[in-house]
């Protein structure tokens, strides 16, 4: 068997919104639009990833919340109907999935070997998480691969920043080594917002653009200090300084999303392509991505 690979990493953020404003068939809600500029960053990517061979996507999504250890999605087949909790009138879409269970059995397998603690969702009536489905959506609204969804242990919430994304590498390099003794092509999804406070109000029309902009200015400069260096491929550096971006920026990188993917791919000293950044209610978001066809680390 040869070996598997990560051939790309990617920023995904998950804003429901998003989907909301492409109206998919999927989705119930229907819009006049919206968001257009990471729409189409997305629409960018999909087209660059398509010229990437790849047999799974495995995204890492802060809105699957387990507080005793980390989940991963490992039964075969899950379908329902994900309605997002705070935008219910934007978001509630009709997913019916399928699961890389091999893969996901030895993530989970290989994470637990390296000391975290870790558990198989097989339960066929789990309602899979919206960042899952609205990532994966954007990346492939087709659903034309089966994915592996990991959840987000809330280390930041019970420990510290700090413990969080020392896990989440742990996690990252784990990820790496069963992708490569599964023979499969992966590509990875860190499903996240960069800097995170959102309005705490609406207007009539959500997608009303003349509303949109950043909550406030301190959040711009850091996500454009975060994405600067990520495009000038400074990843580790990126990594390293996760935890004060994560306190100063409420940035949603508390997950863990963004350095379990830059750890898989072995946080390489290589610029990510930008596919756009946008803000969405008040929140920082950038589409950005690391492909490479012959896979990560080189
Ligand atoms: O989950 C989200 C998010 N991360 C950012 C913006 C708006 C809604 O949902
Ligand atoms: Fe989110």
């Amino acid at each position: 068997m040869a070996q598997g690979r990560i051939v790309g990493g990617v920023i995904a953020p998950h804003p429901p919104h998003l989907v909301y404003a492409d109206n998919p068939p999927q989705n119930e809600p229907r819009s006049e639009g919206g968001w257009e500029m990471l729409r189409w960053g997305y629409e960018r990517l999909r087209r660059d990833l398509a010229a990437i061979e790849h047999d799974v996507l495995i995204v890492l999504s802060p809105h699957w919340q387990t507080y005793v250890g980390w989940h991963v999605l490992a039964g075969p087949h899950f379908s329902g109907k994900s309605v997002d909790p705070i935008f219910p009138h934007l978001f509630r879409y009709t997913y019916d999935l399928e699961v890389d269970t091999a893969l996901a059995e030895a993530i989970e397998s290989e994470a637990r070997g390296a000391g975290l603690v870790t558990e198989r969702m097989t339960n066929p009536d789990f309602r899979v998480d919206y960042g899952t489905i609205v990532s994966c959506h954007l990346v492939d609204p087709a659903w034309s691969r089966p994915i592996v969804s990991i959840s987000s242990c809330r280390a930041t919430a019970y420990y510290t920043v700090e413990v969080m994304q020392e896990q989440a590498r742990i996690l990252g390099e784990a990820t790496r080594r069963a992708v490569e003794a599964s023979g499969k092509r992966a590509v990875l999804l860190a499903s996240n917002s960069l800097s995170h406070r959102h309005f705490t109000d609406e207007g009539e029309l959500p997608e009303d653009m003349s509303r949109e902009h950043i909550t406030n200015h301190g959040q711009h400069l850091w996500d454009v200090k975060i994405v600067e260096m990520l495009r000038a491929g400074r990843t580790q550096e990126v990594v390293d300084l996760m935890p004060e971006f994560t306190r100063q920026a409420i940035a949603e990188t508390d997950a863990g999303s963004l350095t379990w993917m830059l750890s898989a791919l072995g946080c390489p000293d290589a610029p990510g392509e930008l596919y756009a950044y946008g803000t969405v209610i008040g929140t920082g978001n950038a589409v950005m991505g690391w492909l490479r066809e012959e896979g990560w680390p080189a």
